[in-house]
């Protein structure tokens, strides 16, 4: 609250405000936030993400009061809302949607997928034991199957979203809307072939699972997105081997030879992949970023920062990019360290 009052002067000095949140507390056991105070908290939950390098726009999070809203259907609903107005178009627009907070004795009702959008694994029975899909989707598709969800086993089948309104309740599942999840089909500039791989990656990554805090208040169901970095989707979802290993392939079609690590096929694979995520995104007309461009964003946002005397805490080992981490500027240096208790703060979700 007083940091609040302190970086928005227009707001006035904090003893009034204070006095009534303690009172309101005694009353009820917990307060409610204006819509001012939650805006600029959520702003401030984005600034302390000492994980994220996109930081330089936290100011422009664009933050939906959903406060009123509890029930799995209304939850659903405003999510896929929440995507349509995020994507924009491709005009990828950073978006957090805020619902009912934990009440003391009674907490809110949950999104169990990672992210709003995302791609089902199924585990397929034989053979090598693969997944057909995204390995890091298997454990949801299992539970929306048992919940009756049908999935058509692709490769590239978007989750329903599953809402669970109370611990140990059967959570709701609802299938996105069409319009909702915006998808990029994935090609190479020079590669014709690459297209025949039949690889795409969604628009917007909203993550779902994480509770934002702020003022010692709980929104455990807060998704946010902004856009995607190219290197998230190239250089880990589509390459890592526990999720679409798709290095082996793509340098069999480049035509490498792969008999030993020393020809760097994996890494030659690579860049060809990043190059097709980036270029079919601009393609789109979808917002993405590359990490060269990222990461002077970033150190542009420290600087900033450091000029209004406030530190950046950042981790360096999630802030410089899967590859080439040493081309970009990022790499270079050290930053402030990294309080875990920082608030405002998106922090990891506990089970309940
Ligand atoms: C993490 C980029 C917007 C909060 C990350 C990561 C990247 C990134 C690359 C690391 C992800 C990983 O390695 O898996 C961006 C870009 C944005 C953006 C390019 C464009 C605007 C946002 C917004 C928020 C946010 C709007 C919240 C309001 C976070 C948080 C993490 C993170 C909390 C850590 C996630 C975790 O611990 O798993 N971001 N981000 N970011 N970002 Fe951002
Ligand atoms: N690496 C994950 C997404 C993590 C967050 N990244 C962002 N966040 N760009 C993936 O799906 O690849 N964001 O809010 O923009």
């Amino acid at each position: 609250m007083r940091q609040f009052h302190h970086e928005q002067p227009a707001a006035g000095p904090p003893e009034e405000r204070l006095r009534a949140v303690l009172d309101e507390i005694d009353r009820t056991g917990s307060y409610r936030h204006t819509p001012a105070e939650l805006a600029y908290g959520a702003k401030l939950a984005w600034r302390n993400a000492a994980r994220c390098i996109g930081r330089l726009y936290w100011r422009s999070l664009v933050v939906r009061d959903l406060r009123h809203l509890s029930t799995a259907e209304d939850i659903a609903a405003e999510c896929f809302e929440h995507l349509r107005v995020a994507g924009n178009g491709g005009r990828i627009r950073p978006v957090v949607s805020v619902f009912a907070p934990d009440r003391p004795g009674r907490p809110a009702a949950r999104i169990l997928n990672q992210q709003l959008v995302r791609y089902a694994g199924h585990r397929v029975e034989g053979g090598a034991g693969g997944v057909v899909g995204d390995p890091a989707g298997a454990e949801l598709a299992a539970r929306a199957r048992e919940l009756g969800w049908k999935c058509a086993e692709d490769r590239f089948e978007v989750l329903p979203l599953l809402v669970q309104e109370r611990p140990g309740e059967r959570p709701s599942w609802f299938e996105l809307p069409d319009d909702s999840a915006l998808e990029v089909p994935l090609g190479h500039p020079e590669h014709a072939w690459f297209a025949e791989l039949g690889l795409r990656w969604y628009a917007v990554p909203a993550i779902s699972d994480m509770t934002l805090e702020i003022g010692g208040v709980r929104y455990p169901t807060a998704p946010f997105n902004g856009w995607y970095m190219g290197t998230e989707i190239g250089a880990r979802n589509l390459a890592d081997a526990d999720r679409y290993d798709m290095l082996g392939t793509v340098a069999e079609r480049l035509g490498l030879d792969t008999s030993s690590d020393r020809t760097l096929w994996r890494d030659r694979a690579l860049v060809e992949l990043n190059v097709a995520v980036l270029h079919s995104f601009q393609e789109a007309g979808v917002t993405m970023a590359d990490h060269h461009t990222e990461s002077q964003r970033f150190l542009k946002h420290v600087a900033q920062e450091q000029r209004l005397g406030r530190a950046t805490p950042a981790d360096w080992s999630w802030i410089v990019p899967p590859v080439s981490g040493g081309l970009t500027p990022v790499y270079h240096r050290y930053y402030d360290p990294v309080d875990p208790e920082l608030r405002p703060a998106f922090v990891a979700r506990e089970p309940w």
